[in-house]
């Protein structure tokens, strides 16, 4: 039997609100709140009697409360945007950011691995070198263009993600005999032992934007995703990370400078209901 719980929102300071038979905490689009770095506009909502508005300033926006994640629940986001200057649109990423069991934030390059480059150093590496020796794979050619990095202390099973022992941005990688060295874009923060294992991951430090990552229109923009399941090794839009047991839903606003314009943001819900 599927059940569903509303997570839709009618007051910001109210902490529960009853919906379809299901107590559930509440997010807010503007009835009677706005989230920390927005205000309240009651002239142009999208609906309801306000929305949330955004300065001109370049601005990373979270829900206020934190909530759990169970992957074997669909949850359902849903948001609407628009631009009040449609001559200076803004560049808009809306999505989650998701934390692990201590709150700290999970990023897409700690959980995004290079399958087939489980490795080991080849020799011990010391704070501040930028060239490494590893052996057990073959790196060239997986240097991904998003940006690649090395795991420390990789496990084979993945339970070392989210893995936050990440080395600075590989520049190269060339073969010499029996190993491969691998020069870094930056000194090394951090000393390892030989024989250290570790893997390739890439991808920007960045957070799961499945609903919006284009210019906010002029005109009310409705953006929905749905997140469900658990990956083992990547950071997906339509999955849960590895090691996620909480999210904020995230709406990052005016992320280049040459085109910003004070955005509105009304109609958030997150649906939640059981899978399939
Ligand atoms: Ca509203």
């Amino acid at each position: 039997m599927k059940t569903k719980m509303w997570l839709s929102c009618l007051a910001a300071g109210a902490a529960f609100a009853v919906c379809g038979g299901e107590v559930i905490e509440q997010f807010t689009d503007g009835e009677g709140g706005c989230w920390k770095g927005t205000q309240l506009n009651t002239t142009m909502a999208k609906s309801g009697s306000a929305c949330m508005q955004t300065d001109l300033r370049p601005a990373w926006l979270y829900s206020p409360k934190a909530h759990s994640i169970d992957p074997a629940k669909k949850y359902r986001f849903k948001i609407a945007l628009k631009t009040i200057d449609p001559a200076t649109v803004s560049h808009g990423y809306v999505g989650i950011a998701q934390y692990d069991a201590n709150n700290r934030a999970i990023f897409r390059n700690q959980v995004q691995t290079i399958p087939g480059t489980a490795a080991k150093l080849a020799a011990p590496a010391a704070k501040g070198d930028t060239e490494l020796r590893i052996t057990g794979a073959d790196w060239s050619g997986k240097l991904s263009k998003l940006g690649t990095m090395i795991a420390f202390n990789a496990k084979e099973d993945f339970s070392d993600l989210p893995n936050r022992r990440l080395s600075p941005q590989i520049k190269s990688v060339k073969t010499e005999g029996d190993v491969q060295v691998v020069t870094l874009s930056k000194p090394l923060a951090a000393a390892y032992p030989v024989d250290t294992p570790v893997r390739l991951h890439e991808a920007p430090a960045g957070h799961s934007y499945g609903l919006l990552n284009a210019n906010v229109p002029a005109e009310w923009k409705e953006c929905q995703a749905t997140v469900t399941g658990r990956s083992q090794n990547s950071g997906p839009y339509t999955e849960f990370w590895p090691g996620a047991e909480s999210f904020r839903v995230i709406v990052v606003v005016n992320y280049n400078p040459k085109l910003q314009s004070s955005v509105l943001i009304d109609d958030l819900s997150v649906e939640v209901e059981d899978a399939e």
